[in-house]
This record gives structure tokens, C-alpha cells and sequence, in this order.
């Protein structure tokens, strides 16, 4: 399947990311991540840490004041901030998300009068396509835009999104033209200071608790016509083909959280001694550990490969099989985080299963990447399409 665009090289600058946003995620979002699992609470002063440090959307182009960061950046800066709070890494992995459609589609206007404010820090974007009834199926959503001389009227209840009310801005998916399907849709810029946006309750989750995730309930919202995201019945399109790239970055994010129960648990079987020695020396328990570090290793070759396919289309190459890459890198990587999280908690026995320590809140954290921004089955679905072509 590789096609031109599938090679990547980890330059010396990204290394020096690394090092720059693993000694924050150290020193400042580690210590903070059981508390935030806890507590539930976005965590605010977190967020300030990475924009201060500007590494809460470094996606976002130099012509709009952003770090012009490529997608394998994008990818090393989440994959860190997961290592150490998941919760915490959904703040540049979902501003990511929110805002894609707009690098993909919007118009100028649209562009410079969101992105600017992304990119400062001034506000955060998220992205509203699922519905109660529409999840997989995100085409049958029923969120109705209707043109109202220069407004669009928009009307309808979006679930699952996540950093929704902490968000100020959010690409919204809706029905301009019914009953033709997928291309009866388009995708708009609603904001939370619209009239008749509010949010419902925060989900009571198994993981990712300091990222709420809330319904974004909209009720006769006017916005002008300008907010629309391209044209009219281009909004599914646009909504897949983010995807094709904010993929990746559930791929980092899975491969971040996998990391950090990996190191974990390699530092706990070199300290644990039973038997008269350290665990790390029986063989079973090394199998594992290979095992483990195999998995991510695989993934992460995986990500990085659809990281570069990303970016060469980002810039206008055709890469025809980005969304093969992007769908595979998200499921191996997930798969491969649950399976590992899963591995470290067997190695911390009994420890493991306690709150007392982090395996186990990673372990509920990797769940999520095996389901949302499409479930591993939706991503092998795609995959197959891909093949059959
Ligand atoms: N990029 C751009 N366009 C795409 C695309 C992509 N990766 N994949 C499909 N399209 C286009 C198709 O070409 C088609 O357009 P035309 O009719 O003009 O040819 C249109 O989108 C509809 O495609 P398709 O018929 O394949 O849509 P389906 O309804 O069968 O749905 C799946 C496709 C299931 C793959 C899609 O709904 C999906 O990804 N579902 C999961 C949604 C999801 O990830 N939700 C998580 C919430 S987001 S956090």
C-alpha cells in the first residue's frame, strides 16, 4: 500500500521537541494527572502551562500566529503530554480536530478570525459531528442548518464531544439538504456565545476524565452564511477527510499513554523483589516486557509513516492511501495501548489494580482510543474499503 509520501524522518528539531515538552510533561503535568483523573476537572492550569509553552496547538500555520508545526510534531507533542496525563493531551489533540476542517476548507474569512485566537491561546476548538443516533453511522445525523436570508438557523444535539464548554468555538456538522445523505450535509463554525448554544451534563466516563465530554445542544442558533465551512453539502466530506489526519493523532496519543505504563512498569519489576530477586529476572516476566515494548514500537513506526503522509497532504500531494494509514495507525495503536496498559497492571499485581498507583488510570485511559474519532471496527471497515477498491 506505501506510496510516495511514506517515508518520514525524525529530524534533530523534532528530537529537541521531544526533550522540550517531555521535561514539561515531567515536571508539570505528571504530578497533576492522578488529581485531574480524580477530581475531573479540566485542568486549567495545565492548559496555561502548554500555551505558555506553546505547545497547545502547534499545528496551527505561522500566518496565523501558530507554530506552523508539521504533523509528525503535531504527533510527538501529544504523544508526550499523554505519557504522562491523557486527560491533558486531548487539549492539542482536539484543537487539532476542531480546527482541520477549517485548514481544509474554510474560507479566508473563516481562517483568520478563528485560528489567531486558537493559536494565542485565547480559546480552544472542538468538533461536533456524532448525535445520539448518529455515531458510526455519522451520516445519519439529524442536526437541521436551514438558510434564512443571510443566516443559516441551525437546530439540533450533538453527543460525545469532547472539551465541549470549555470550548469557545466548535465545527459543526448539520443537515442542509435532506434526503440525499451524505451530501446533504455541511460544516459551520457555532460558537459557545451563540444564542440558544447550551451543553448537557458532563459524561460520568471510565477514563479521560479531566477532558469533559458534554452534548452540545443547539436551539434556533442564527450565525451568518459566512460561517459556513466551504459549500454548501461539502460538510461530510470535510469531517472525513479531518479525520484521514486527526487519526493520527488518537494513534499518539494511544502510543504516549502506552509508553508511560511501559516505563512504569519496567521501573517497578527492576525494584520488586520477590523470591529473593527482582521480578525483572524471571523470564516470564521479560517475555511480557518484549512483548510490550514490540507492540508500541511496531505502532509507533506505523503512526510516524501516516504522520508524513499527513503533511505531504496537508500540502496538496495525493496520498491516496492516507486514510488507509491514518485508519491503521489509529487501530494499531490503540489496540496495541490496551493491550500494554492491560500488561502493566498484571505486572504491578495487586498494585497494579489500585489507584495508588498509575497503571490502571492508564489502562481506563487507552480505552478510548480504541473507540472514539471512529471504533476500531469503523477503522477496519475502512481499511477493507481501501483494499477492495
Ligand atoms: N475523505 C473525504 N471524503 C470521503 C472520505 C475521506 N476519507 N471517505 C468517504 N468520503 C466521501 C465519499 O467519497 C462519499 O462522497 P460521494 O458520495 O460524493 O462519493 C461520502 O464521503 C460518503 O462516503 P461513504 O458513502 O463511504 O459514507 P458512509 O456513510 O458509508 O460512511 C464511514 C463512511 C462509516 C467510514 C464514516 O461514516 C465514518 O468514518 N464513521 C465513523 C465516524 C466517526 O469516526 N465518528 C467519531 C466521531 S468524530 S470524534
Amino acid at each position: 500500500m506505501s506510496e510516495v509520501g511514506g517515508l518520514y524522518n525524525v529530524s534533530e528539531e523534532h528530537e529537541m521537541l521531544r526533550e522540550a515538552i517531555r521535561a514539561l510533561a515531567d515536571e508539570k503535568i505528571a504530578p497533576r494527572a492522578a488529581e485531574t483523573d480524580e477530581s475531573g476537572e479540566f485542568p486549567w492550569d495545565v492548559y496555561k502551562d502548554l500555551v505558555e509553552a506553546g505547545f497547545h496547538a502547534v499545528h496551527v500555520p505561522e500566518q496565523y500566529g501558530g507554530e506552523g508545526a508539521d504533523a509528525l510534531a503535531a504527533v510527538i507533542v501529544i504523544e508526550e503530554v499523554a505519557r504522562a496525563c491523557a486527560s491533558s493531551s486531548l487539549i492539542p489533540a482536539v484543537n487539532k480536530l476542531g480546527t482541520v476542517p477549517l485548514l481544509l476548507s474554510a474560507s479566508e474569512q473563516i481562517k483568520s478570525t478563528y485560528l489567531p485566537k486558537v493559536a494565542s491561546g485565547e480559546s480552544l476548538f472542538a468538533y461536533a459531528l456524532s448525535e445520539p443516533e448518529a455515531g458510526s453511522d455519522a451520516a445519519g445525523m439529524k442536526t437541521r442548518a436551514v438558510r434564512d436570508g443571510d443566516d443559516y438557523v441551525l437546530n439540533g444535539v450533538k453527543m460525545w464531544i469532547s472539551n465541549a464548554g470549555v470550548a469557545d468555538f466548535y465545527t459543526v456538522m448539520a443537515v442542509t439538504e435532506p434526503g440525499i445523505g451524505a451530501r446533504g450535509i455541511s460544516a459551520f463554525v457555532v460558537e459557545k456565545a451563540d444564542a440558544g448554544v447550551s451543553f448537557g451534563p458532563k459524561e460520568k466516563k471510565l477514563g479521560i476524565k479531566g477532558s469533559p465530554t458534554r452534548q452540545v445542544i443547539m436551539e434556533d442558533v442564527r450565525i451568518p452564511a459566512w460561517r459556513m465551512i466551504g459549500e454548501p453539502g461539502t460538510g461530510f466530506k470535510t469531517a472525513l477527510a479531518t479525520l484521514d489526519h486527526t487519526r493520527i493523532t488518537i494513534a499518539a496519543q494511544a502510543l504516549g499513554i502506552a509508553q508511560g505504563a511501559l516505563d512504569y512498569a519496567i521501573g517497578y519489576v527492576k525494584e520488586r523483589k520477590q523470591f529473593g530477586k527482582a521480578i525483572g529476572e524471571f523470564q516470564g516476566v521479560q517475555f511480557m516486557l518484549a512483548d510490550m515494548a514490540m507492540k508500541l514500537e511496531a505502532a509507533r513506526q506505523l503512526t510516524y509513516a501516516a504522520a508524513a503522509k499527513s503533511e505531504a497532504a496537508m500540502h496538496g500531494a495525493q496520498i491516496k492511501d492516507l486514510t488507509f494509514f491514518s485508519s491503521a495507525a489509529k487501530c494499531a495503536a490503540s489496540d496495541a495501548a490496551m493491550e500494554i496498559t492491560t500488561d502493566a497492571v498484571q505486572l504491578l499485581g495487586g498494585y497494579g489494580y489500585t489507584s495508588d498507583f498509575p497503571a490502571e488510570r492508564m489502562m481506563r485511559d487507552a480505552k478510548i482510543t480504541q473507540i472514539y474519532e471512529g471504533t476500531n471496527q469503523i477503522q477496519r471497515m475502512v481499511m477493507a474499503r481501501q483494499l477492495l477498491k
